[in-house]
């Protein structure tokens, strides 16, 4: 079998990735370890920025987003009792759209589905070959039999825990890292959001964000320690921490129900270095993490692949510039995302170690956002997302 891309993954990156260059006429298969159904159902992101947004519209994605999405012109933060909010299009004059990733997903899905694209699922063994050579290559297995495909390129989109990155000799790739001592306890329930827009809160008991996905579905995630198991919390005992963590005119306006979903996933930021290696090219989850408080992971998955569809798209118009300034691109958005994640994971979160000077300094944070037009700027530009 040949195909020109190869695309290692059918997350968001992989399917925006195969949907773009398929409707630019490029040949792509995507290889996907899972079912369709068993990535349907994950939940995850909830925030998409302005790029993210025009790209799934330049991808023919973009309609039940743009009926069903609720763009958000702001969000609260908090600081203990007090709340104040930071208007993104006051103060930048951009908004977010607030539409799951599993809506995401469904709807690249289906938009792949209308144009016939070619999606394996099921592979196992997923193996990586001659990359530094015109003619890679990828094997699999599926229902026991080995399978190779023969291209011009490989993508490799296949999230923190895939095949591509570690196809990468050691030597060749440079890895940035830094492990968050906390994980957030998510909850999905089936009841209307505590408020109209998101809440950032900052507790003596620790962080905690309340959500949503549309007028009956909310999404709540509070601060826990890495030793906790999703068994450790009943709904009862999660929602009494939430109500706690937040301003008491929040939490009396608070409808609790059964949870739907929860998961516990730790915080991590992590950059691998160079995003190209030969014909392969990292994109999303695979190359970086960054902490879910920024809401910048699935945004930089599409940022990456822009960059990347369009230099290949230019590469078989017989440009080459797209390619090969791929990885810099994609690295100096990459890491502006990292450093407003990181700067507000820190600034929101109980640290077990954190000082008294350290609580001043968050406090002090807080305080510059909530009274300066200046910092509230720089945070509604960083949180809308930069351009693409
Ligand atoms: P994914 O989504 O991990 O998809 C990778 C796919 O590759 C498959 N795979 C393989 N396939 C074949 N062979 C192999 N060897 C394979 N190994 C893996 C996997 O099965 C999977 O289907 O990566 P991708 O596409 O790069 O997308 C990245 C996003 O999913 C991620 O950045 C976001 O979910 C992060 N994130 C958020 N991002 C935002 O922009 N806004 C948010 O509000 C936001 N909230 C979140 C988040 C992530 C969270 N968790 C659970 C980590 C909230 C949470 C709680
Ligand atoms: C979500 O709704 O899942 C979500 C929203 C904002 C974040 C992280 C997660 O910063």
């Amino acid at each position: 079998m040949r195909t020109q891309v190869i695309i290692i993954g059918g997350g968001p990156s992989g399917l925006l990735l195969s949907q773009l260059l398929n409707r630019a006429g490029v040949a792509t298969v995507v290889l996907e370890r899972q079912s369709r159904d068993y990535v349907l159902q994950r939940i995850r992101a909830g925030v998409l920025e302005r790029g993210t947004v025009q790209l799934l519209h330049d991808a023919g994605a973009g309609a039940r987003m743009a009926a069903e999405g609720h763009p958000h012109h702001g969000c609260y933060l908090t600081q203990d009792q007090h709340l104040f909010r930071v208007d993104f299009t006051e103060r930048c004059g951009h908004a977010v759209m607030v539409y799951g990733q599993t809506e995401v997903t469904r709807d690249l899905y289906d938009a792949q589905d209308a144009i016939g694209a070619t999606h394996i699922h099921g592979v196992q063994n997923v193996t990586l070959h001659d990359l530094k050579t015109t003619a890679p290559s990828v094997t699999f297995e599926k229902d026991g039999m080995q399978h190779r495909i023969n291209a011009d390129f490989v993508a490799g989109c296949d999230g923190f825990h895939g095949v591509s990155r570690a196809s990468i000799p050691e030597g060749d790739r440079c890895e940035y890292e830094k492990v968050y001592p906390f994980g957030w306890l998510g909850v999905l329930s089936r009841t209307p959001p505590v408020m109209d827009e998101l809440v950032y809160a900052n507790h003596p008991r620790g962080f905690a964000l309340a959500s949503m996905r549309n007028e009956t579905l909310s999404r709540y995630y509070i601060q826990v320690p890495l030793t906790n198991r999703v068994e450790d919390w009943s709904d009862d005992a999660f929602w009494a921490e939430l109500r706690a963590r937040l301003p008491q005119e929040v939490a009396e306006r608070l409808i609790t129900g059964p949870s739907i979903e929860k998961s516990i996933a730790p915080l991590r930021s992590f950059v691998s270095e160079p995003m190209r290696w030969g014909q392969l090219f990292l994109c999303g989850d695979a190359a970086h993490i960054v902490p879910p408080t920024g809401a910048k992971g699935l945004n930089l998955a599409a940022s990456d692949v822009k960059y990347l569809s369009d230099g290949l798209i230019a590469h078989y118009a017989g440009d080459d510039s797209g390619i090969d300034g791929y990885s810099d691109r994609a690295l100096r958005r990459v890491w502006k995302a990292m450093r407003f994640s990181w700067s507000v994971t820190t600034m929101m979160h109980r640290f077990p170690d954190q000082s008294p000077y350290d609580q001043r300094m968050q406090q002090v944070e807080l305080d510059m956002l909530a009274t300066s037009t200046a910092a509230r700027q720089v945070f509604a530009e960083n949180y809308t997302g930069h351009d693409f």
